[in-house]
């Protein structure tokens, strides 16, 4: 098998549009030629604090939209990070070769600790470190997310390169992938700000959000005064926004989608929009939702994913412990 593909995705809340578009909907395609490993990344999640019940579904949520997404389970890897121990023990090696000065500057952090000033904990600042972690345990070339994950990717790489330099080629230096179409999905009453899961809104799209709601949504989202459909993400970000996503779901660049709109009024791009967003939700819905109804099998496909997942990061970690100086557990 060639190279390897590494994604995760926070039990954080209900996925959006942006999460489908920038994430998930890229997935499956990578299956045919490489070999994939999808986390539910639930140690990630904990960074922001999560009432346990709705961690516990989420995290079983998130794995059905893997799957829901088209993902095969006897081809790729799906699982959940926490299963695997080696996420946090190269985390906190990973941790002690990471600056101050370098999380400090990532605009997550920046963003998360500014909101979340009456929960600032370590585990937000680190996060990075054990994002790193996770990409790197798996001899990972590529990573796909959207545009905003593009920071911590570059310290994943930074980091992997200081890994070698000091200690000998260890690690794969990954490298960060955008999605054609939809790397960065903003909100549609704020189009300044990325359409975001763990602070839905009027503005939000959520993947469970029944036909009627989404194309509600997308009825009254915010525009402009300009009354022309051009693709300018800068002047016009509203309308912009709604040509990402209809490229996006019809698999297209914005450019090619625009062309379709010379001359015609806004109603009409988001009657487009609509009838696209509705078309993506009703087909991952009912596939997500027959995952959720039968649990036992979808906790067989996250223990198989585990046990897939272990073998594969022990032998990284066995490595970097070794390379460390750490005297390697004796076997009886
Ligand atoms: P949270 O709101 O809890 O910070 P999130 O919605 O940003 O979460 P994550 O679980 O952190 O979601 O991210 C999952 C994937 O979805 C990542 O690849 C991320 O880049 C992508 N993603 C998140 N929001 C958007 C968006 N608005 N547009 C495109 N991609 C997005
Ligand atoms: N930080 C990511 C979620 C995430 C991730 C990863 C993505 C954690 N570990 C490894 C890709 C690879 C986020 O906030 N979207």
């Amino acid at each position: 098998m060639d190279k390897i593909i590494f994604s995760g995705v926070q039990p954080s809340g209900t996925p959006s549009l942006g999460n489908y578009l920038g994430a998930f909907k890229q997935f499956p395609k990578f299956e045919e030629a490489h070999k994939v490993y999808l986390c539910v990344v639930d140690e990630h999640a904990i960074t922001v604090r999560q009432k346990p019940e709705d961690l516990h579904h989420n995290t079983l949520a998130i794995a059905a939209w893997y799957l829901a997404s088209g993902i095969n389970p006897n081809v790729s890897t799906i699982f959940i990070q926490s299963h695997v121990p080696a996420h946090t023990q190269l985390g906190w090696m990973l941790s002690t070769l990471t600056y101050m000065g370098e999380l400090e500057r990532m605009t997550q952090y920046k963003d998360k600790s500014q909101k979340k000033a009456e929960n600032l904990n370590a585990g937000l600042f680190t996060y990075p470190a054990l994002m790193a972690a996770d990409i790197l345990l798996y001899d990972t070339h590529a990573v796909p997310v959207g545009e905003d994950q593009k920071q911590h990717l570059e310290l994943a790489r930074n980091l992997a390169i200081r890994f070698n330099n000091a200690f000998g080629d260890t690690f794969v230096v990954p490298e960060f992938m955008a999605p054609p179409a939809g790397a960065r999905v903003r909100d549609l009453q704020n189009p300044e700000k990325k359409m975001s899961k763990s602070e839905p809104g009027p503005g939000t799209i959520l993947l469970t959000d029944t036909p009627q709601e989404a194309a509600k949504k997308i009825k009254r989202a915010q525009t402009d005064n300009e009354a022309r459909i051009v693709y300018d993400p800068e002047n016009q970000a509203g309308i912009s926004n709604l040509l990402e996503i209809l490229a996006a779901c019809t698999n297209r660049t914005p450019q090619q989608a625009v062309m379709e709109f010379e001359g015609q009024q806004y109603g009409a791009l988001k009657a487009a929009v609509a009838e696209s967003v509705v078309f993506a939700l009703e087909d991952i819905q009912a596939k997500y939702k027959s995952y959720m109804d039968d649990k036992a099998e979808l906790t067989r496909i996250l223990r198989e994913g585990s046990e897939k997942a272990n073998t594969h990061a022990e032998k990284t970690l066995n490595r970097v412990k070794d390379k460390l100086g750490f005297v390697i557990p004796f076997s009886a």
